[in-house]
């Protein structure tokens, strides 16, 4: 255990190369929260729809230079926000820092993080099992940054039918997910009643992706 300016972080290893890093974006929790406001107004929530229509449960937006897009075409990263037709907003400094210094942290030095997924969850909000497969390199990184209400995060195996280990995730709390654990199955059960002092009643998570 770590203390920082009074904040508490620890390390834990989760699976193989897959590293929860309790309590580390608290460090610089303002600056990531103005923030986050900031990316929200230039580039608003949405639900996306998946190929067959339906829409995905979580609202969703980007930041960086290129971001994850979902509809009736398919999955896919785009430097372009469709609702608004500009570029999605630049990766605030704050953002790109928490990131790089996370997958530092966890032994992957020199990640360059070109899109940051910005995912709103409700209460009773899930998200189903799945893989990350839409970026180009797999050898890279993924580093997801929890804040507002807690979650329980499932993390699978390769097969959906592996066992599930669930990892309650809370405001502050940082995973990087490489190397073996980068193609696991893993979901985000539904999220219970609760409220945050700051973000209310709502769960946000960034993702950093080196996806190009
Ligand atoms: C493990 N988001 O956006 S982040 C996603 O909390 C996604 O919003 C969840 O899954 C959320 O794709 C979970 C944690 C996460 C992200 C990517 C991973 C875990 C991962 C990729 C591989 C393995
Ligand atoms: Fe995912």
């Amino acid at each position: 255990m770590d203390l920082f300016d009074g904040i508490e972080t620890n390390k834990l290893e989760i699976s193989n190369e897959a590293f929860l890093l309790k309590g580390y974006a608290l460090a610089n929790e303002v600056a990531l929260l103005k923030d986050l406001t900031q990316v929200l107004s230039q580039a608003p929530l949405r639900h996306m729809v998946t190929k067959n229509g339906f829409a995905i449960s979580a609202a969703m937006t980007n930041c960086g230079a290129l971001g994850w897009v979902s509809d009736r075409q398919g999955y896919r990263y785009d430097s372009k926000d469709p609702i608004t037709d500009n570029h999605w907003p630049l990766m605030p400094e704050s953002f790109q820092q928490l990131a790089i210094s996370s997958a530092e942290n966890a032994g992957f030095v020199g990640f360059q993080p070109d899109a940051c997924l910005i995912n709103q969850y409700q209460v009773g909000t899930s998200m189903g099992l799945h893989q990350d497969k839409n970026e180009l390199d797999f050898n890279q990184p993924i580093v997801s940054v929890s804040l507002g209400i807690p979650a329980v995060f499932k993390f699978c195996g390769l097969t959906r039918t592996d066992k599930t280990l669930k990892i309650p995730l809370a405001h502050g709390d940082v995973v990087v997910w490489g190397g073996q654990s980068r193609l696991n199955f893993h979901a985000i059960a539904p999220l219970k009643m609760n409220t945050h002092p700051i973000l209310g009643a709502y769960r946000y998570n960034l993702t950093f992706r080196k996806a190009g």
